[in-house]
């Protein structure tokens, strides 16, 4: 017997996506992604973690970030996922400006399974997300073994980065 593509299940890949936001109300700007990463066709919001008020990092004359990390599983293809992100950040009034400067919305794909893209495109894994506590404390605290293909373990990653620029919304709060 021959299987037509139709009768193969879809296959599903598990994808990390860093968000981050320090303009326009950034808990409110990273709340309203994570509903319309959800909504994008053929992915599904999988977990989400802490929202993170952190010390920002390249350019530190800047307001604080928002930042957090999700898992969506999907069918689409990266590059097909990351055009989506593209049009989410232009939704929440994304503008390019200086590289690592302020912005309203940054949705960065840490990982796609465990495939190491490169292309002019995409890179996964995100090319620094090893050295960011941003990214890396939100990603182990909703995955904590979650390996990054060519770097090691998330967390023996972060256990070498100063995170004390990172802190929970929770405590930041009750702070
Ligand atoms: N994003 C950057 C540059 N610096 N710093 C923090 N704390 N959080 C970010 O998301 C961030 C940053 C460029 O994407
Ligand atoms: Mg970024
Ligand atoms: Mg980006």
């Amino acid at each position: 017997m021959s299987f037509s593509p139709a009768t193969l299940p879809s296959f599903r890949s598990q994808a990390y996506i860093a968000l981050g936001s320090n303009l326009g109300n950034p808990a409110w700007q990273v709340q309203a992604a994570f509903r319309e990463i959800d909504d994008i066709p053929d992915v599904s919001l999988v977990k989400v973690s802490s929202l993170y008020r952190t010390a920002p990092v390249g350019i530190v004359d800047q307001p604080p970030f928002i930042n957090a990390v999700a898992m969506a599983e999907t069918t689409l293809s990266p590059h097909i996922l990351l055009r989506h992100l593209a049009g989410i950040e232009q939704s929440h009034g994304r503008v390019r400006g200086e590289r690592d400067g302020p912005r309203t919305l940054d949705l960065d794909l840490l990982l796609f399974n465990d495939w190491q893209i490169d292309d002019e495109h995409l890179t996964t894994p995100h090319p620094r997300m090893h050295e960011r506590a941003f990214v890396l404390v939100p990603l182990v605290e909703i995955e904590p073994d979650a390996t990054i293909p060519g770097r090691g373990r998330a967390a023996d990653c972060l256990a070498r980065l100063d995170a004390r620029g990172v802190v929970r919304l929770d405590d930041a709060e009750a702070a």
